[in-house]
C-alpha cells in the first residue's frame, strides 16, 4: 500500500484530550540534517498542535541513524511518555545502507520489547534524496508529523491500559 494513502489526516483535537502534562523525547540524527530537521519541525509542530507543551518536548541530537538506538535508550531513563527516533538513510553505492537500516529498525524494535515506553520509528529509508524530500514536507507529506501522531496514539492507548488495570483492581477488591 502506498504510504500516501495511509495517513492520519482524519485525527482531530478531540482524539487527544489532556496532553498538557505529557512529555515526549525526540532523538534526531545529524546525518542528512536538511531532511531530519524538516522531519523534526513536522513532529514538533504536530505535537504542539495537539496540546503537548513546547517545554515538555526534549530533543537530543546524535551523529547518525546508527546512534539513534543508543540515544533512545538513554532518553528512556528519563520520565517521558513516548520517544520519537528521527533519521534518514539514503542508499549509496555500498552495503552500508542495509546495515544501518537493519541495525536501527531492529534496535528500536528491541527497545519497544525491553522497555515500557513506546519508541516511534521515524527513519526514512530511501533510494535517493528526492524520495526523502518528498517525505519530509514535500508532495508525500511529512513523516515527522505522522510519527508525532503515532506517539500520541500510543500515549492514549497506555492511558486506556492503565484505566483498565485500575478498573480490574477495583473489581477484584469489591469482589471480596
Ligand atoms: C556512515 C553513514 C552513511 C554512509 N550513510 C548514512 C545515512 O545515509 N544516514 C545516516 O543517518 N547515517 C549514515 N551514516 C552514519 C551512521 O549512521 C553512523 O553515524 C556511523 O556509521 C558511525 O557509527
Amino acid at each position: 500500500m502506498k504510504s500516501s494513502s495511509q495517513n492520519f489526516t482524519k485525527i482531530t483535537l478531540e482524539d487527544f484530550p489532556n496532553l498538557k502534562k505529557n512529555k515526549i523525547g525526540i532523538v534526531v540524527s545529524e546525518w542528512n540534517k536538511d531532511i531530519t530537521s524538516n522531519l523534526l519541525a513536522g513532529a514538533q509542530e504536530k505535537l504542539i498542535e495537539f496540546g503537548i507543551k513546547n517545554e515538555n518536548i526534549k530533543i537530543s541530537w546524535v551523529p547518525g541513524s546508527f546512534e539513534l538506538v543508543y540515544g533512545c535508550k538513554e532518553l528512556s531513563k528519563q520520565n517521558l511518555d513516548a520517544i520519537i527516533a528521527i533519521g534518514c538513510v539514503i542508499k549509496g553505492e555500498t552495503d552500508h545502507y542495509d546495515f544501518i537500516c537493519n541495525a536501527v529498525s531492529n534496535g528500536i524494535m528491541q527497545l519497544n520489547i525491553s522497555y515500557s515506553i513506546p519508541v516511534i520509528f521515524c527513519v526514512l529509508t530511501d533510494h535517493n534524496k528526492n524520495q526523502s524530500l518528498d517525505r519530509s514536507g514535500g508532495k508525500l507529506g511529512n513523516k515527522g508529523a505522522e510519527a508525532a501522531i503515532a506517539a500520541l496514539k500510543m500515549i492514549s492507548l497506555i492511558k486506556i491500559f492503565i484505566s483498565l488495570a485500575l478498573a480490574s483492581i477495583e473489581f477484584s477488591s469489591n469482589s471480596f
